[in-house]
């Protein structure tokens, strides 16, 4: 079997003269985006017949020349590399070595000075960057046709290691992802959905880009969270779904508190009279699931998903909502709990860890078969999240490593934000934990011990910081410590550090 163009996206035709995209007062119709991506595969096939998966990385926000860039990699035969427009240059670094990277696409002009690191980056890796606009070729060249186990897609994620690892996605694996949730959530080409979340992400890629480009809907994207101009919107009645990680549904409340009661009903009213509101990424707080019932009559969609495995459970479209659970497996979608013997666990009320199947889950870590090996046990896919299950739901209970932190629905490593504050100067020892935070799920928080006769200062270290990680990695809280609680082996106790 292979992928042909018309089975991939089959709402990219000629003759769907539907809206597909929005930005700003710009629309794009379907036909001339599926036109401008053929174009620009053409481009970058140049003199070959199939990019043979060379990787290609974009830097750009949500946009047309991102689309035209992501799909255009998929139809040439290449793989996708979507890299973090908020991250700093190490990290680019890395992921532009780490996944062998040789072309960037940027969109706009090359020699922008905003470009000036990432070109010095580049040159120095022997990456050769490009812009969208100069790959629109005048002549369609014929695409390859790809089997689905064609490798499609690198995200980099973070783990319980130092530096984040490369997940790669096949077509087959996307062609799922993407499916499954048509079909669980009734996707219809009448839907309208704003997309503001991060496009180096699988949550704003498969749950809003590529199911929304798939089904035929309006995608209105956005280069950031621009929440008074999205609220604007759902006044005007512009979207029928909206999908959010917790963090923002509690920023919408908060911003409602403070304003008028006729400004906070017509938002409210914008929201009741959508189909559907998702919140996911991160665990979604009873108290906001009321919340948000409360203020916009919405009962909240929850569900559970990772880079690896796109979405894996999910409370129904139809039928009970259960606050503080993530539902069931989706169709396609095989999940069970799994004991620390390696059975499953058939009962009820019992921790284990959610293991998943289907053809939703990725290949492999890119170059690395050890941590791959490592994560599959009898061809399950083992998430690190512990669940338990009630009268057939999951509950999810936490995670098995303190060392993964979720803020506003970004998964961090506190290994690799500890490797980075290791290399400050004054810092001689340090640890990093997630707090409990009522905005960011987890608030990062550092614990370090300075050497001898320094002092640092909170604001010392975020700006030192700010060169070296992404912001939303950036420690929230500074502790300064005369020593680490540490155990018998030498290990930091972070469930120590939390106490405090
Ligand atoms: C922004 N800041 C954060 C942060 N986002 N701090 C901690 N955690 C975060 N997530 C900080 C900035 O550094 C800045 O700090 C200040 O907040 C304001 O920045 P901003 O950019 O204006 O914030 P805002 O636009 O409001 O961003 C918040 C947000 C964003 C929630 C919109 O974080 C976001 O888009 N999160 C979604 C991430 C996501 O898509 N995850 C899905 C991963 S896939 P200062 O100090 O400079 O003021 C996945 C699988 C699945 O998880 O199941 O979906
Ligand atoms: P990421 O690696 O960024 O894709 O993040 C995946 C992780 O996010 C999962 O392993 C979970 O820990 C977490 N996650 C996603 N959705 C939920 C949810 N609804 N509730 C709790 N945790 C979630």
């Amino acid at each position: 079997m292979s992928v042909t163009q018309t089975e991939f996206f089959p709402a990219l035709r000629l003759d769907n003269h539907h809206i597909a995209l929005q930005e700003g007062e710009h629309t794009w119709r379907y036909s001339s985006v599926h036109q401008r991506i053929d174009q620009f595969a053409s481009g970058l096939l140049g003199n070959s017949k199939d990019l043979e998966e060379e990787r290609i990385a974009f830097f750009m926000p949500a946009s047309l020349d991102y689309v035209t860039t992501l799909l255009g990699v998929w139809r040439a035969g290449g793989i996708a590399v979507p890299l973090n427009i908020a991250a700093a240059i190490p990290e680019l670094e890395h992921a532009l070595s780490c996944a062998g990277v040789t072309r960037l696409v940027v969109s706009g002009d090359v020699d922008d000075p905003s470009l000036v690191l990432l070109n010095a980056l580049c040159k120095s890796l022997n990456v050769q960057v490009i812009s969208v606009s100069s790959l629109l070729a005048l002549q369609i060249l014929p695409m390859p046709v790809l089997t689905p186990e064609r490798r499609a897609m690198i995200l980099f994620t973070s783990g319980t290691t130092n530096k984040p690892k490369g997940v790669v996605s096949t077509h087959k694996n996307i062609r799922a992802q993407i499916t499954t949730l048509l079909k669980a959530w009734e996707w219809q080409e009448e839907d309208s959905i704003p997309l503001f979340l991060p496009l180096h992400h699988i949550h704003g890629i498969i749950n809003v880009l590529c199911c929304g480009l798939w089904m035929g809907a309006r995608v209105s994207l956005f280069a950031k969270f621009d929440m008074e101009t999205i609220l604007e919107e759902v006044i005007q009645d512009h979207y029928t779904v909206f999908m959010a990680v917790p963090t923002i549904y509690v920023k919408i409340i908060q911003h409602l508190e403070t304003l008028d009661a006729d400004k906070r009903e017509a938002i409210c009213n914008g929201f009741r009279k959508m189909r559907l509101n998702i919140s996911g990424s991160a665990a979604c707080p009873v108290k906001l699931y009321q919340q948000w019932q409360q203020l916009t009559g919405q009962t909240l969609l929850e569900r559970y998903g990772m880079t690896e495995i796109g979405m894996g459970i999910s409370n129904p479209y139809n039928g009970e909502r259960r606050a503080g659970a993530v539902g069931i497996p989706l169709p396609g979608v095989d999940a069970a709990l799994f004991d620390d013997a390696g059975n499953v666990i058939d009962a009820e009320d019992t921790p284990g860890e959610i293991r998943i199947r289907g053809n939703n889950v990725f290949l492999e870590y890119w170059n690395n078969p050890k941590a791959t090996e490592e994560s599959f046990k009898d061809g399950w896919f083992c998430t690190g999240d512990v669940a338990i299950r009630e009268s057939g739901y999951f509950r999810i209970m936490g995670r098995s490593s303190v060392d993964i932190i979720k803020s506003g629905g970004y998964k961090l490593s506190a290994l690799e934000i500890e490797g980075t504050l290791l290399t400050h100067e004054k810092i001689s020892e340090c640890a990093v934990i997630g707090v409990e935070d009522d905005t960011w799920g987890e608030a990062v928080t550092a614990f370090v011990v300075l050497k001898p006769g320094q002092l640092l200062s909170y604001g010392e270290l975020k700006s030192w910081c700010e060169s070296r990680m992404s912001p939303y990695k950036i420690p929230k809280t500074l502790r300064v410590m005369e020593s680490l609680p540490r155990n018998a082996m030498g290990k930091v106790m972070k469930p120590e550090l939390k106490k405090l």
